[in-house]
């Protein structure tokens, strides 16, 4: 009788365990799947642009946002279940920065501290060098 409980105990720890560990197995793939990577061109010239996007962009289903100021591009690193690129390049779009989808508000724009204010307007990159030249005169306004 004392063989058979340990047996059954012996089997009972198996189950349990081998249990628990399908259960890890499938929630980390579940994980996998359920991030997505995106990178998206948004307009910027400093590490202040840098801050400003990455704060609007970590939104609510937003693991990473990284943006680059040579590149000029974003990383997004999002759960789509729980959020749409879309939102996210709007969230960007109204602190003052133009995304490949959505343009800053004007007003918004206008209150951008001085070194931020030579944004250049999205282009694809570097086809036109003369676009890129027109960026770096002095602003007037
Ligand atoms: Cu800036």
């Amino acid at each position: 009788m004392k063989t058979i409980k340990i047996i059954f105990l012996a089997i009972m720890v198996i189950f349990l365990g081998s249990n628990s560990y399908a259960q890890m197995t499938d929630h980390s793939k579940m994980n996998m799947t359920s991030t997505k990577t995106e990178t998206i061109k948004v307009s910027g010239n400093c590490g202040m642009c840098k801050d400003r996007i990455e704060a609007a962009a970590k939104v609510e289903g937003v693991s990473k946002a990284d943006w680059n100021k040579d590149t000029k591009l974003l990383t997004l690193v999002y759960n789509p279940a729980m959020v749409k690129s879309d939102d996210v390049q709007k969230k960007v779009a109204a602190v003052g920065h133009d995304t490949e989808k959505f343009k800053a508000q004007d007003a918004v724009y206008a209150k951008l501290p001085g070194c931020c204010k030579n944004l250049p307007v999205y282009c694809p990159p570097l086809k036109n060098s003369h676009v890129v030249a027109i960026t770096m005169l002095p602003d007037n306004g």
